[in-house]
């Protein structure tokens, strides 16, 4: 009834932002993503009668009911495991039903800030529904779990799979055809390489959930979103397909900054970026004009992260540190440093390795 899970986070290229259903996660349009070898999450989830109330520790802070990550993220999630288990999700009976509604024990640790734009929910849903799974003996394939991870934080089915994935939004109203597949395995294009910089490290004050359901209410600019991106789609498919590093770049990058453009037309606007970030962009179209191939990416946060190929890493990392504040230093082995180069990840894995006796 104990099991442990390592997830990564992912990084779209083709961005979600808008649900079409906020409870059941279903979002307005296809999104597709990369998953890191790096933002990992590992997660160990144990259902026992020995618990009195459901537990939540997040890199060593407990959270409890009545803070939002309690109320909204962890028991929201639980009572969706516990409810489409039973039913829906179970395709091998559960060796023992009750155990599901046994309290639980979630601890989770990730090597990175949380809530600060690096897709911490992506790896931590995945890895949680991937243990959970396990922990109940529920026989779910990536289907299903993808399905499962979806219901707790919407990019986190892509991070069930490495590689490239999309994620189909499907038309179902229960979401029975909302989850996503893979595009590529993670070895398929083993120079592509993505240098996140982190330009700030603080936990973002709109969380992406309450800013893309405020979006898609007020942006004038909405229509016009989904009206494009099926052809931003179809590219960025095509350009992994053909491993056309420059369609996939530079679509990657109209798209995000078509997403920002919805944020900035939010009612009241959404600003995710700092001085720095727009630094980093001016600078990478710089370089780009400058025969230096590399586009960027910008989540919900500021951190920006540059796409290019292995061949051109090292030059762009000397200029990249550069950047004031953006510098490799030395930090104390629990801080981290501000430049992260990830490529292609694995999907999640089991360990036998817990976080907790
Ligand atoms: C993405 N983001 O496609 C987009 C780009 C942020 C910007 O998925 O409400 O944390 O839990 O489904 O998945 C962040 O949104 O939101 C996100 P919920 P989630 O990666």
């Amino acid at each position: 009834m104990k099991a442990t899970a390592i997830a990564n986070a992912n990084i779209a290229l083709v961005k979600y932002w808008g649900k079409r259903d906020e409870k059941l996660f279903l979002p307005q349009n296809n999104s597709i993503s990369v998953t890191t070898d790096c933002l990992s999450v590992k997660t160990t989830v144990e259902f026992s009668s020995k618990y009195k109330k459901d537990i939540l520790i997040l890199d060593g802070k407990e959270f409890k009911s009545g803070s939002k990550e309690y109320d909204e993220y962890f028991e929201s999630f639980l009572n969706k495991l516990r409810i489409s288990a039973k039913t829906k999700l179970r395709i091998h009976p559960v060796k023992s039903p009750s155990a599901l509604f046994n309290r639980v024990k979630v601890v989770s640790k990730g090597g990175f800030p949380k809530a600060a734009g690096l897709a911490s929910s992506s790896a931590g849903f995945a890895a949680f529904a991937v243990a959970a799974n396990e922990a109940l003996s529920l026989g779910l394939k990536e289907k299903g779990l993808s399905i499962l991870a979806r219901q707790g934080s919407g990019s986190a089915c892509r991070s069930v799979f490495g590689g490239f994935a999309e994620w189909k939004k499907g038309k179902r109203k229960n979401g029975q055809d909302s989850f996503a597949i893979q595009i590529a395995p993670e070895n398929y294009w083993p120079d592509f390489r993505i240098i996140i910089c982190l330009t700030s490290k603080k936990e973002k004050k709109i969380k992406s959930r309450a800013g893309m359901a405020q979006t898609v209410k007020t942006s004038p600019f909405y229509p016009g979103w989904l009206k494009t991106i099926e052809d931003d789609l179809k590219k960025v498919r095509k350009g992994i397909k053909e491993k056309n590093f420059s369609l996939v770049g530079k679509t990657a990058e109209e798209n995000c900054l078509k997403m920002h453009s919805l944020m900035l037309s939010t009612k009241p606007a959404i600003i995710y970026w700092n001085s720095r970030t727009i630094e980093l962009m001016r600078k990478v179209i710089d370089w780009r004009e400058n025969g230096l191939e590399c586009y960027f990416t910008i989540d919900a946060g500021p951190q920006v992260k540059i796409l290019c190929l292995k061949k051109d890493l090292e030059t762009l990392l000397k200029r990249v540190k550069k950047i004031a504040g953006l510098e490799f230093r030395n930090l104390k082995k629990s801080e981290m440093k501000n430049i992260i180069i990830a490529k292609p990840g694995p999907g999640p894995k089991i360990v036998k390795t817990h976080l907790f006796s």
